[in-house]
């Protein structure tokens, strides 16, 4: 019998050498405990949303199987966060590492910690284009299949790194 839950992570970063970030990120993701990680996106250059003057982002999603409940998920990631020396500092600003939970299984979670799946996903192509590279049928609770909402997405300025 499969325990273990379906849990897809967005991967941000735009600051100390992102794409770097991201991969150790990954390697970090795939370490945490009860946890494995299944698959990984190509990395992809993306457009900031959010205040001008900020440097492109590098972006990726991740497929874990896990045993680790969505609360205890969030925790770690966070943890994650901070060993990278995330700042949280101005609202959609810069950052070091950015991990959001996208989707846990086919659950929908709404509380003050999660929003689940990622209330803003369908509106952003940097997590829809990885997302559909490595779940090209995947459904999103309540919004509809993956291709769907590729077609509604908003253009955006995104771009595959070359490795
Ligand atoms: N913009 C892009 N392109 N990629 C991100 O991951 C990202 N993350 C954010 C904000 C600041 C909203 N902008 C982003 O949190």
């Amino acid at each position: 019998m499969e325990l273990d839950s379906d849990a897809y992570i967005g991967l941000g970063s735009n600051l100390n050498n992102p794409a770097q970030q991201v991969r150790t990120a990954l390697a970090e993701l795939h370490q945490l405990p009860q946890t494995r990680l299944v698959r990984s996106s190509s990395l992809y250059v993306s457009a900031p949303l959010g205040p001008a003057g900020q440097n492109d982002y590098i972006n990726a999603v991740a497929w874990l199987k896990t045993a680790l409940e969505p609360l205890a998920l969030l925790d770690r990631l966070q943890t994650l966060e901070n060993r990278h020396l995330r700042v949280r500092q101005q609202h959609w600003g810069a950052r070091t590492l950015d991990l959001d939970i996208l989707l846990y299984a086919e659950s929908s979670i709404e509380n003050e910690h999660l929003s689940i799946p990622h209330p803003q996903m369908a509106q952003r192509l940097f997590v829809l284009r990885p997302l559909a590279e490595i779940a090209p049928n995947i459904k999103i609770p309540g919004q509809g299949d993956i291709q769907s909402l590729l077609k509604q997405c908003p253009n955006w300025a995104l771009q595959k790194l070359a490795y």
